[in-house]
Parts: C-alpha cells; sequence; structure tokens
C-alpha cells in the first residue's frame, strides 16, 4: 500500500529481465536443427544447405579427404580444423535468414559452401 513507485519500477525491471534470461535458456534447449556435410576432394558436399531462421544448427562434418582441412565462416564466426578421415560437430546460433559463407581455410578457392537460412 506505501510502496513507493521507484520500488516497484525496480521490481518490475528486475523481473523483466528475469523473464528474458529465461527466454535465452528456452531458446538454447531449442531442438537444433541438424545437417550432414561431407568433404570430399577439397570439395563441401553439399556445397549449399539450409537451414530454418531463428532455431541453432548442428553441422555434422565428415572430412573423408586423407588431409586436414579447417572449416571457417567468418559471417557464422566459427572455425574448426577437422584431421584427415575425422569428424566434427560444428554447433552454430540461430540465425536470422540470409546467405552465411563457408570455406576450407586450406583450399579456399575450391572448397566453398554456403548455408541457406530461411
Ligand atoms: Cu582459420
Amino acid at each position: 500500500m506505501f510502496a513507493s513507485p521507484m520500488l516497484s519500477k525496480t521490481a518490475f525491471f528486475v523481473a523483466l529481465c528475469l523473464a528474458s534470461v529465461s527466454a535465452m535458456s528456452t531458446a538454447g534447449a531449442q531442438t537444433a536443427t541438424e545437417i550432414q556435410l561431407s568433404y570430399k576432394d577439397k570439395k563441401f558436399e553439399p556445397a549449399e544447405i539450409s537451414a530454418a531462421a531463428n532455431t541453432p544448427v548442428v553441422i555434422k562434418l565428415k572430412n573423408l579427404d586423407a588431409k586436414a582441412m579447417e572449416f571457417e565462416s567468418k559471417t557464422l564466426k566459427v572455425e574448426k580444423v577437422v584431421a584427415g578421415g575425422g569428424d566434427a560437430i560444428i554447433n552454430v546460433r540461430a540465425q536470422k535468414p540470409g546467405r552465411y559463407e563457408f570455406f576450407d581455410e586450406y583450399n579456399e578457392k575450391t572448397a566453398r559452401g554456403a548455408l541457406v537460412v530461411k
């Protein structure tokens, strides 16, 4: 009854803050889109992969070549070395619609691909 308007305002912002934190952790628990991606003869197969917007993506990358490669994407902010014959899991945050290019840093000219988010 005598609560100051200032205090209730603070309580409101704290509640809002907690709500957004829980919204964020819910988003983190959201089911990710799983995409299989191969790397062979210095090329990605398929060269174009797609995923829904605002959904985390898990790229399961298999390097079928004998040499190591490095999956890299500046726009997706990922970089991962995959040993020859090895595989890796690349976690990508939920993205806005767009085209996100990636490449093998060791063979940048031939090994290019893109994640298309719709
Ligand atoms: Cu790199």
